[in-house]
């Protein structure tokens, strides 16, 4: 059994800050879980474009309000508590926060932790063994 606090993770290498975010990595790949699971905080007033093209992501609000628009279609959704968005696509989105936004992020394959988003907003695939067969070729 894990059994992990937001305190124990303040100021390891799973609290990780930018411009935009603060990700607290509760589980990464080094945990053998198949998934990996963070808490981020988008700070208020930031617009963050993202496009994993390597990765799912699941993503719960649980604090704050903001926007997420999906790049693709056009189409805008409010994000509040209690909503769950799943980029099973590869979608590539902006995610506007309007306060500061706090939401649970679940990706398959798992981030390693060292990832950080390049040119196009995606993570890359640091450990190409985890990738699903279709995905490994994209490096
Ligand atoms: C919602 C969101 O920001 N997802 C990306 C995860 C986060 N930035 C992280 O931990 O890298």
């Amino acid at each position: 059994m894990i059994v992990r606090t937001l305190e124990d993770l303040t100021d390891t290498d799973r609290d990780v800050t930018t411009e935009n975010w603060s990700s607290r990595r509760f589980l990464l790949a080094d945990d053998h879980l198949g998934y990996s699971l963070n808490d981020t905080v988008l700070h208020a007033g930031t617009t963050t474009t993202m496009w994993y093209r390597n990765h799912q992501e699941s993503v719960y609000c649980v604090g704050g309000t903001g926007t997420l628009t999906d790049l693709e279609s056009g189409d805008v959704h409010p994000i509040n508590p209690g909503t769950l968005y799943v980029l099973d696509g590869h979608e590539r989105h902006e995610l506007y926060a309007e306060t500061d936004l706090r939401m649970v992020c679940v990706f398959t394959p798992p981030l390693t932790g060292r990832e950080v988003h390049d040119a196009d907003g995606a993570y890359p695939l640091l450990d190409a063994s985890l990738a699903p067969a279709a995905e490994a070729p994209r490096r």
